[in-house]
């Protein structure tokens, strides 16, 4: 990595080792890791969010730079929006940002100087990931790849109220948009299979709602829980399509205000578990490139399931969720068909919420029972609401629960 330095930078970081030194009170020092995080590019812009985290526990942060590098060949004029270390949470002073761009290589510095004057900072940072700020800069080329990258060297923060001898050790800085395809969407290849229309004799899904006619041409998933207004449809409904599901890509799905889903697609499920896209293609997400996510994938009647481990994409392999239990904390979140060795998502969650109880059945499959067509209390998913879908779906997954976190 070629670094340059330059007066603007130097003064900004020797500002802040200096502010270090004003500080009084004792503080604890723990390690601070950063990540950039929710790129995403329109072809003219590119924007992403700096995020940190706590190492382990909780700590609190005082002063601190963050110091990154870019391919000014790919992006150019970064522009910042101060995240959480600001006035508008009572610090006293504003963030500052410089940028200089010589040649082909550019330079961030952007510097958080909380000082003296508000009291000791007070925002604590714990394994949560919290955003620090959003960067956006202009794309020059969609031929090279912004490159984007933090410079450990002059990364650091100082613990709570700057206290000498204390600052935090930069822990693991990760997301560097080296390979970021700004004009790609990228793939993920993700394999699910529903427990409703799932048959144990032929290894896959039957297509009952599919051949008896019932499935929509426009997504279903706008009204609650969901509410979610994409404009994804079909012109016809693909031959091997079992329903439209809804995936979701999270940068944490341990967080319970589920404000880190950083992209929502409804797609098309096929018979052999498969998601496309509503023209048929892998399934794909336009900006996240080079990134990981956690992804989450619901449907209308059943419980949802979140991959247990972050997924990179774009995805080389398929990412199957049918061949275990797919536990997430603690959750097991899928179940075995029979004896087969393929694990489904659970049926039986009418009201699609992270649990299957009582209220899926009074609320959601009564109310419907003796009904055709395509309805939610349907859990077998024939096109029939009948006393078939309260007793060999419903019925066997009542009281089991999904991982409450990421409840739409
Ligand atoms: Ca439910
Ligand atoms: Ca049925």
């Amino acid at each position: 990595m070629k670094l340059h330095f330059n007066p603007i930078c130097l003064k900004a970081t020797i500002a802040v080792v200096l502010l270090s030194f004003l500080g009084i009170a004792q503080a604890t020092a723990g390690t601070v890791n950063l990540r950039f995080a929710n790129s995403n590019c329109t072809g003219t812009q590119y924007c992403t969010t700096v995020q940190m985290q706590a190492s382990t526990g909780s700590l609190k942060v005082g002063n601190g730079t963050v110091f990154f590098s870019y391919n000014t060949q790919s992006i150019a004029n970064p522009t910042f929006t101060a995240l959480n270390f600001d006035s508008a949470d009572g610090y006293g002073f504003a963030p500052q940002f410089f940028s200089l761009e010589t040649g082909n290589s550019g330079e961030g510095n952007y510097n958080i100087l909380l000082g003296s004057a508000a009291g000791s900072p007070s925002l604590s940072v714990t394994t949560e990931w919290v955003d620090v700020a959003q960067f956006c800069f202009t794309v020059v080329s969609t031929a090279q790849t912004p490159n984007l990258q933090f410079v450990n060297t002059y990364t650091g923060f100082n613990s709570e109220a700057n206290a000498p001898a204390s600052s935090h050790t930069l822990g693991t800085t990760t997301g560097n948009n080296a390979s970021f395809a700004c004009s790609t969407a990228a793939t993920v290849q993700l394999k699910v299979f529903l427990e409703g229309p799932f048959s144990v004799a032929n290894l896959n899904m039957n297509k009952a709602l599919n051949t008896g006619g019932n499935i929509p041409l426009t997504q279903p998933y706008t009204g609650a829980p969901y509410n979610y207004n994409g404009g994804e449809s079909i012109a016809t409904v693909p031959t091997e399509m079992v329903d439209w599901v809804l995936v979701q890509a999270s940068n944490d799905p341990n967080n319970t205000s589920n404000s880190d889903i950083v992209a929502t697609k409804a797609a098309i499920l096929l018979t052999n578990g498969s998601i496309v896209n509503t023209d048929g293609s892998t399934l794909s997400f336009s900006g996240l490139s080079g990134n990981n996510y956690y992804f989450i994938v619901r449907h209308r009647n059943h419980l949802a399931v979140v991959t247990p481990t972050s997924v990179t994409i774009p995805t080389a392999a398929v990412v199957d969720l049918t061949t275990s239990t797919q536990t997430f904390a603690s959750v097991q979140q899928t179940k075995q068909m029979g004896t087969t060795g393929i694990y489904a998502m659970k049926a039986g969650n009418g009201d699609g919420n992270m649990t299957i109880n009582i209220a899926d059945r009074n609320a959601v499959w009564r109310p419907q029972n003796s009904l055709l067509g395509y309805r939610t209390g349907d859990y077998d998913m024939n096109g029939n609401v009948n006393v078939a879908d309260r007793n060999a779906k419903w019925r066997v997954n009542n009281g089991q629960f999904g991982v409450t976190s990421i409840a739409p």
